[in-house]
């Protein structure tokens, strides 16, 4: 099949809010610097469901969605050197070049070698690899794993041990891998006390990571009370139900009665501007340290009282967890084989490709953490 094009079948979103439609799509082969990987399992991120809803400002149709997959890889293009025919791999949504300013900064993972192609849904080199009856279909996030087939960037890929089940480890492609990220790379969690809004995969995640790197308290907080035994089994020391206050009470408030001062460290994991704020007045004066995971609707800005800040919290973000994917993953797989890392505990629902709207659909039930999409 190298070097031609692969008909094969893909879930499409023809436009903004609408349930996405298997169809069959024309795959073209990987140019040069590209990667044509066989999917076989996928997760739904509710990112995907943000874009297929329309409140995503970069959101572009018709368009095949999905970043959280994991595949084989089919044939490679010229001079893609970093995986090889048969690697199992991850696709990146977050590319890492290791030459540009951004990858050599040391000082972030935001790559910038494909960022603008990627935000108009397009290959490096500003066309499209998928086609329906000769229409082009825009790519997502630079991945596209809602096809069975999908063309990515080789900066934008990742090989990882055959060893590790792909229908588990796929999920180092989002959520677990941020939420991992984002604690591990925050100096200072150890021996702290953490809260973490929202208990969805990545709240989870947050709670599981703070507890493997030793936090002293971990306050899970969620206003579905089914989620007190998720967050407890993950590692969370309490759970608050912020609806189940007084009347009039903010959660930030009382977290800041109950932590003597509050938290060191606070996490959102909701993308909700109202929680985001309630996470960084949660923090204690002086130098507790929030950040922003979860993503927020096109036109919501936050916003909190300046002094906030001027008495010492910290209000910060990070995408992907701030992890270099081509660099990292791989240590991350081999964390999840030696148990380090849980995967397999976030695995609540699993899909046949035909049935992928209904995942989407279980996504918005409170009992699903991740659903698994068999390709
Ligand atoms: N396109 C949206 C922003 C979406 C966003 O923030 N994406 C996250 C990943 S979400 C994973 O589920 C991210 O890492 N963004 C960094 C980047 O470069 O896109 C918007 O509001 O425009
Ligand atoms: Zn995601």
């Amino acid at each position: 099949t190298a070097g031609k094009p692969i008909k094969c079948k893909a879930a499409v979103c023809w436009g903004a809010g609408e349930e996405l439609k298997i169809e069959e799509i024309e795959v073209a082969p990987p140019r040069a610097h590209e990667v044509r990987i066989r999917i076989l399992y996928t997760g739904i991120c509710h990112t995907d469901e943000y874009t297929r809803s329309g409140k995503d400002p970069e959101g572009l149709f018709p368009v095949i969605l999905g970043h959280e997959g994991g595949g084989v890889v089919e044939s490679v293009g010229e001079g893609v050197n970093s995986v090889a025919v048969g690697d199992h791999v991850i696709p990146l949504y977050t590319a890492e070049c290791k030459e540009c300013k951004f990858c050599k900064s040391g000082k972030t993972n935001l790559c910038g070698k494909v960022r603008a192609t990627q935000g108009k849904g397009l290959m490096p080199d500003n066309s499209s690899r998928f086609t329906k009856d000769g229409q082009p279909i825009h790519h997502f996030m630079g991945t596209s794993t809602f096809s069975q087939y999908t063309v990515v960037a080789d900066v934008s890929v990742v090989a990882v041990d055959k060893k590790a089940p792909l229908e588990k480890v796929c999920l180092l492609g989002c959520g677990i891998t941020t939420a991992w990220g984002a604690v591990v790379k925050q100096p200072g969690i150890k021996g702290s006390s953490v809260a973490v809004f929202g208990c969805g995969a990545i709240g989870l995640g947050v709670i599981a990571t703070s507890a493997l790197v030793g936090a002293s308290r971990i306050i899970a907080v969620d206003t579905n009370p089914g989620k007190e035994s998720w967050a407890k089994k993950m590692g969370a020391t309490d759970f608050i139900n912020p609806s189940t206050l007084p009347e009039g009470k903010k959660i930030q408030d009382h977290l800041v009665e109950v932590t003597d001062g509050g938290l060191d460290f606070t996490f959102d994991a909701t993308g909700n501007v109202h929680v985001m704020r309630a996470a960084l007045e949660a923090c204690h004066k002086g130098w507790g340290v929030s950040t922003v995971i979860g993503v927020a609707a096109a036109g919501q800005e936050i916003s909190t009282r300046p002094f906030q800040l001027v008495t010492g919290r910290v209000w910060r973000g990070s995408a992907f967890g701030g992890v270099k994917g081509r660099t990292e993953i791989p240590g991350l797989v081999e964390d999840y084989l030696n148990s380090k890392v849980k995967i397999d505990e976030y695995i609540t629902h699993h899909r046949k490709f035909l049935e992928i709207n209904d995942g989407f659909h279980d996504m918005h039930g409170g009992d699903c953490i991740r659903c698994v999409v068999d390709m």
